[in-house]
């Protein structure tokens, strides 16, 4: 993967080339007076991050990465994560080796994290009692809830749902595409608990003309600019109506862990992970497609038709992402192991969106010929199948195991990438290599 094509975090910019991460960090304004020091708007934009004038900022050499924003709490919290690959620091954005997501369940150190913004501060203190959410909007009674509201005032559910980010497999495009360069790990499967989305939207009573709803959380703009939003996405209202969105406090019978968005988040699942707004406070149910940031432009959109790898596509074409498409993990063996045996069971995990997965197929003969894997139903919609088999080698030597998910409306996943201008909906086949000594 070419370092090039990553979304790169600031601690990394800074120690490549100061001089440019500060452009970069503080825009054309980082001007510098004779000797080097940052003046004028770039210094008044550092003080805005920090929120705070640096009385000694005469003192600071260029390209000096201020130790505030080096956000190592949020790095100190990444390190509780087991085995994850980090593929930004500012923002955290992390993704989990496939061979680590073997459980049906997904724990809680084990859930990839993709953040757009900057923790915030209620989640770094893992203190929920000033929390408040506010529900309104076109609405007949708006609400707002304190975290006990919502335990005690609603009926609470717990499910297995999987969440995937938009951009899962992103690192696999040619030409590549900008943003994280995810390969397989952008997903999981927690076991949330929470109240029901819609039993929130019963209670403030929704009315006719509602279209769509808008997130909103408490994380912060990389800019520091306290009016900027990092991300505010929502679902047409026919989603949040839909018994299995939730709006969520508990991830695996614990507090949701501050990366995934202490103490309230919705759980939108099937859809891109994105319509899954962590940290939340506001919910405001809206008579027009909600049009907050990366809701607009290509940003969870893609082409509504085919396109060809590179193909410029006008931004009137790009239509939102709803349900993601049928996709499958090999979570079992890990890639590239040998094995001294010719038997080898195969396990993994599928999943369909809004569907659900009704057939795995596996090969080891490189996709010529192909056997049907047992696989478990849902333990509730939504959430990923388990599936294994058993494969016998003719011989010993090089194999690639291909796994093959089909939904229940017979779509496939396909061996080649469906190629779209910013990288979503990768669901192209997972294929590891084992090499066979007996
Ligand atoms: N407030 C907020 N919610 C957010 C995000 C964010 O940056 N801020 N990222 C979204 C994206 S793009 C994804 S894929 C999921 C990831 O959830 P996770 O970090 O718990 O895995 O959270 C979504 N919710
Ligand atoms: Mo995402």
């Amino acid at each position: 993967m070419s370092k090039s094509r990553a979304e790169r975090g600031i601690c990394e910019l800074y120690q490549e080339d100061p001089e440019r991460a500060d452009y970069l960090v503080f825009g054309r304004r980082a001007e510098r007076d004779r000797r080097g020091f940052l003046k004028g708007a770039g210094l008044a934009t550092m003080g805005a991050m920090l929120g705070a004038t640096i009385p000694f900022h005469r003192n600071m050499p260029a390209g000096l990465i201020p130790a505030a924003l080096a956000e190592e709490t949020e790095l100190e919290l990444f390190k509780g994560k087991d085995g994850l690959t980090l593929l930004n620091d500012r923002p955290i954005n992390a993704e989990t080796p496939p061979h680590l997501l073997d459980d049906a369940v997904t724990p809680n150190n084990r859930h990839f994290v993709r953040n757009n913004g900057t923790l915030p501060e209620m989640a770094l203190k893992m203190d929920a009692s000033d929390w408040r959410l506010t529900v309104d909007g076109a609405v007949n009674n708006p609400m707002e809830l304190s975290l006990d509201d919502l335990k005690s005032k609603f009926p609470v559910v717990k499910l297995k749902l999987q969440i995937e980010c938009g951009g899962n497999g992103r690192a696999a495009f040619n030409p590549p595409a900008k943003g994280n360069q995810w390969t397989l790990g952008a997903v999981g499967n927690a076991e949330w608990t929470g109240v029901r989305y819609r039993d929130l939207l019963q209670a403030v009573g929704v009315k006719d003309s509602v279209v769509y709803t808008a997130h909103y959380g408490m994380d912060g703009h990389l800019s520091g600019d306290p009016d900027k939003l990092p991300i505010s996405r929502g679902v047409p209202i026919a989603k949040a109506m839909e018994e299995h969105c939730l709006v969520a406090f508990e991830m695996n019978g614990e507090p949701i862990p501050a990366l995934n968005g202490f103490p309230v988040r919705t759980v939108c699942p099937g859809w891109p992970g994105s319509t899954s707004q962590k940290w939340l406070r506001r919910i405001q149910l809206r008579d027009v497609v909600h049009d907050g940031p990366k809701m607009t432009g290509s940003s969870y959109r893609v082409p509504g038709f085919p396109v060809a790898p590179g193909t410029k596509v006008d931004k009137k074409d790009f239509e939102i992402i709803e349900s993601m498409p049928v996709k499958s993990l090999i979570t079992a063996p890990q890639t590239n192991q040998s094995v001294a045996s010719r038997t080898l069971e195969v396990r993994g995990q599928a999943w369909a969106g809004d569907r659900w997965v009704q057939s795995m197929d596996i090969s080891y003969d490189f996709g010529a010929s192909w056997q049907k894997a047992e696989l478990d139903p849902p333990p509730n919609p939504f959430s990923w199948q388990q599936w294994r088999s058993e494969i016998s080698f003719p011989q010993a030597g090089y194999y690639e195991i291909w796994a093959r998910a089909t939904d229940n409306d017979g779509i496939q996943q396909p061996f080649a990438i469906n190629w779209n201008p910013k990288g979503y909906l990768n669901n192209s086949m997972h294929r590891i290599a084992v090499t066979v000594t007996a």
